[in-house]
């Protein structure tokens, strides 16, 4: 029987800008057609930030979440990971409130603070469709995206009460010590699911090298874990293909990267999620369905989340 691994789809994420590809998904509607065309592709999860639908603008707004989470499990059986990174700005109380209201099965956890920036991406623009997408971008020259030790805590109380398990995004090495502290003072139970997410400016650069010592500094502080990777721009099918190959699952999306290949836009995140089950199969591997990536991560299941 062949491996099964956890494909994840990243739908739209925060960092890209609607004038960087007509491909990005959007609205609710496009969000949700998105997902469920990943998942025929084969991912198992769908990581969900939400966007105004008239501008773009990332938004933390609790209704949007609702409409695609619900329209998403309408449709299909994916596991929903709920993003608590939010955007860029976004007060921490708010990136948090997806927790409580939806009752995730999985959501994500940022694991640390980080300078956090996109500002660079800009210069690769002259036109924008927006007014706001040039100044979120050049701001973010200043920003640090803040993921206390009390916000970590606090976020941990929320996913427990709800039972939603928590994805760690681990951005660099220091964050590994910060989860294993949370795990010693007994903030966080074991197994733990880790996303390694690479090549964020202000984070550990997207080398295979990079990723190998991670991952064994992870597993000499915090022991057996399942973990995934990601990775920014043109490096994520290095990065995705090298997780599988050692053991590990891996999230694609328009979030992370924009392309297919070089020079040429991804039209869809299933085009992203269609090429890693290629790659993926040539080397033995299976994309985990739902169910299987349910089983995998240990979550509480469909029946038990608030949409
Ligand atoms: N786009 C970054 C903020 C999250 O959503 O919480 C990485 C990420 C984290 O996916
Ligand atoms: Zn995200």
């Amino acid at each position: 029987m062949r491996e099964k691994r956890i494909i994840t789809a990243a739908l739209t994420g925060s960092i890209h800008t609607p004038s960087m590809s007509p491909y990005l998904p959007i609205t609710p509607e496009q969000l949700i057609e998105e997902a469920v065309r990943a998942h025929e592709a084969g991912a198992a999860v769908a990581h969900v930030h939400v966007r105004n639908p008239a501008t773009g603008l990332p938004s933390a707004d609790q209704e949007l979440f609702r409409t695609v989470a619900a329209g998403i499990k309408k449709r299909c059986d994916m596991v929903v990971c709920c993003t608590t990174g939010g955007r860029l700005g976004e007060p921490v109380e708010n990136r948090v409130r997806v927790v409580a209201s939806l009752s995730p099965e999985l959501a994500t956890l940022n694991a640390g603070s980080l300078n956090f920036a996109l500002f660079h991406i800009a210069e690769n623009y002259t036109e924008w469709k927006h007014d706001w997408e040039r100044n979120y971008l050049q701001a973010s020259e200043d920003f640090i995206f803040p993921n206390t030790f009390l916000t970590m805590r606090q976020f941990l109380e929320r996913f427990a009460l709800q039972d939603t398990k928590p994805e760690f995004e681990i951005y660099d090495f220091g964050m590994i010590n910060n989860l294993s502290f949370l795990i010693e003072k007994g903030h966080v139970k074991k197994p733990v699911y880790l996303q390694f997410v690479m090549g964020i400016l202000g984070g550990i650069p997207a080398t295979i090298e990079n990723f190998v010592i991670l991952l064994e500094a992870a597993r000499k502080a915090i022991g057996d874990f399942q973990f995934s990777v990601c990775a920014a721009g043109r490096t994520q099918f290095n990065l995705c293909t090298t997780s599988l190959m050692m053991g590990g699952h891996a999230r694609v999306g328009l979030e992370d990267n924009l392309f297919l290949e070089k020079g040429r836009l991804a039209k869809s995140n299933a085009e992203q999620v269609a090429k890693l089950v290629r790659i993926a199969r040539e080397i033995g591997i299976e994309p985990a369905t739902p169910s299987e990536a349910r089983r995998i991560l240990g979550l509480k299941g469909l029946d038990k989340v608030n949409f």
